[in-house]
């Protein structure tokens, strides 16, 4: 189901996209500055008489009911009692050293990085939990974001994360001398072996357009203090990248001279610099439904740096034996791609936690009370369809997110290892 295309494929489809796109090209880049709004539709618009079931996900996922990617032996977040407290995971013991790279390669790297003040555990000078919650005070940030795997083809939960930018945590080093890119790794047993490290260029971290969500060092999430589960007590959060950049335990940042990224996922064949991508996915359908009863179907979104225009779906009959077809541009190309609902937002102040307005979010009107984009910019919507009347037989739904630019799933960025992007399928019988 989420085989990835080959490249011919890739090289046809993107084509064929471009054709059949143009001018919804045109239309969006003359709407290149303003937030993207995706179409939420009417029953009308839909062809569907009916209103859909309530929304089947929770717009904020609770903390323990994320799905859960960690290394590691012991896997860090199961340590208890001494050894958790060993580890420095407690809020009492956690801190943060930073530090800089002394390494110089010439003829690439010539000058090692140098920074005014380090924070070791050796000086007594690393950042302790009740500092950074001090800082937080004057600078912090929240803002809601969805967790997705470059491997995993399903959103790993959507939280309000809470902390201070990276930038602002910086700062603490004072002057700084040739320092091109910011390493930064967690707890790993004291075994080099289970180092899981990410980066990013100091440009990344030091700079965020007004109003956007910049790299933080998170402590709390939904509200509470982040459990070791999630990578607490503090954890690396980057707005815009897939999982592995938002490094768990945090416990060290190197300032270094090198402009490369050091990134565990960059050696296992990963592109480090992906973004989240704008891609659709479809909940599990019963294998079996009644040909008397309206079929609905609902699924997740997520809308990545490209923003979301809208979420489309393609039914077709196939014979009860048919082998499913893997690869959704090539079963149809003739699809007839229909446009689903989205989910509107929720009741914002229900359900954020009980200190917290949707107004101070980042990505919110600061007067509404809104978010600025729906489904919002690197989080998850739902988007749900109703089908009606159809017969009894074997059916295969996919289903697509069109990004802000136009284009449909598994476009722009078909390639594995940018973050799986295929179209999925959900078969189902009615009788
Ligand atoms: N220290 C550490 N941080 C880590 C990882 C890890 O194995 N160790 N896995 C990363 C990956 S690949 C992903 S997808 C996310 C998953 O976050 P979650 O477990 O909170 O859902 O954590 C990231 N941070
Ligand atoms: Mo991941």
């Amino acid at each position: 189901m989420h085989k990835p295309s080959s490249p011919g494929d890739a090289e046809a489809i993107s084509r064929r996209a471009f054709v059949s796109n143009s001018a919804a090209w045109t239309m969006t880049s003359l709407a290149a500055a303003q937030p993207i709004q995706a179409d939420i539709l009417s029953g009308a618009a839909t062809n569907q008489a009916t209103a859909l079931p309530a929304c089947p996900h929770p717009f904020l996922t609770p903390a323990e009911s994320f799905n859960t990617v960690a290394r590691g032996n012991p896997k860090p977040h199961t340590l208890t009692g001494k050894a958790l407290v060993e580890a420095r995971m407690t809020p009492e013991t956690w801190r943060l050293e930073m530090t800089t790279d002394p390494q110089v390669e010439p003829p690439y790297v010539t000058q090692p990085a140098r920074i005014q003040a380090p924070h070791t555990l050796r000086d007594g000078t690393a950042l302790d939990l009740e500092t950074l919650r001090e800082l937080g005070k004057s600078h912090g940030v929240k803002f809601i974001k969805a967790t997705q795997c470059l491997n995993i083809p399903e959103p790993l939960g959507q939280g309000l994360w809470e902390g201070v930018p990276l930038r602002e945590v910086l700062k603490l080093c004072g002057k700084m001398k040739d320092v091109r890119r910011i390493y930064y790794r967690g707890f790993h047993n004291e075994d080099p072996e289970q180092i899981f490290q990410s980066s990013l260029s100091y440009t990344q971290a030091m700079e965020t357009p007004p109003g956007g969500f910049p790299p933080m060092l998170a402590y709390r999430l939904n509200g509470q203090p982040i459990t070791p589960l999630r990578g607490g007590p503090v954890r690396m959060i980057v707005p815009w990248a897939h999982g592995f950049k938002s490094i768990k335990w945090l416990q060290q940042i190197f300032l270094t001279n090198d402009y490369r990224a050091n990134d565990t996922y960059a050696l296992q064949n990963n592109d480090p610099e992906s973004h989240l991508k704008t891609s659709a996915y479809v909940d599990p359908v019963p294998e079996r439904m009644s040909a008397s009863q309206p079929v609905t179907l609902t699924g997740k979104v997520i809308s990545g740096l490209s923003g979301l225009k809208r979420v489309e779906y393609s039914l077709r009959r196939v014979a009860k034996d048919a082998q499913p077809q893997e690869d959704a541009e090539r079963a149809q190309p003739e699809a007839d791609w229909k446009p689903c609902r989205i989910y509107p937002p929720p009741d914002w102040e229900q359900i954020l936690p009980p200190d917290v307005r949707p107004h101070q979010l980042l990505g919110f009107d600061a007067r509404t009370g809104q978010p600025r984009e729906w489904p919002m910019r690197f989080g998850t919507g739902y988007w749900g369809i109703t089908l009606h009347g159809l017969q009894a037989g074997v059916y295969e739904v996919r289903v697509r997110a069109v990004d802000g630019n136009g284009f449909a799933q598994p476009e722009p960025r078909p390639l594995r290892k940018s973050g799986g992007n295929a179209v999925e399928m959900q078969r189902f019988q009615l009788s």
